[in-house]
């Protein structure tokens, strides 16, 4: 998608610290972490938000929730826990419009989230 910034990481367009990427999606540190490691996994191809998913996306959703954890090992979080979250619309906090799933960790969460 034309504006979309988390499109033109993808492709390259705009640099990001990557630290992981294949044919279906990109991982990359967040501009504006709320913890020690916080890490956005996203598709390549433009899905605006998770009420745009269709059934065609689940194995995609699921490959994105696999590369969370296993960059959660990477990053020596498997045993300590981390957390994953993906933000929807306005009343759930998501800015960026272009689907992405926040691996955060390196701290004690809390709950409920704010
Ligand atoms: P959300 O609020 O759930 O839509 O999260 C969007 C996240 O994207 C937010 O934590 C900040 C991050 N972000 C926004 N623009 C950029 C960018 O250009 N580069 C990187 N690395 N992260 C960005």
């Amino acid at each position: 998608m034309n504006n979309c910034i988390f499109c033109k990481i993808s492709t390259g367009e705009i640099s990001a610290e990557k630290v992981y990427e294949d044919d279906q999606v990109v991982a990359f540190r967040d501009l504006n972490p709320q913890a020690p490691v916080h890490v956005l996994v996203i598709p390549r191809r433009h899905i605006a938000t998770l009420n745009d998913l269709t059934t065609v996306d689940e194995a995609l959703v699921g490959h994105m929730s696999h590369v969370a954890a296993r960059i959660a090992g990477d990053e020596g979080l498997a045993e300590r826990g981390y957390r994953t979250v993906m933000n929807c619309n306005a009343e759930g906090g998501q800015t960026v419009f272009h689907i992405h799933l926040h691996l955060l960790g390196g701290r004690q969460m809390g709950w409920s989230p704010g």
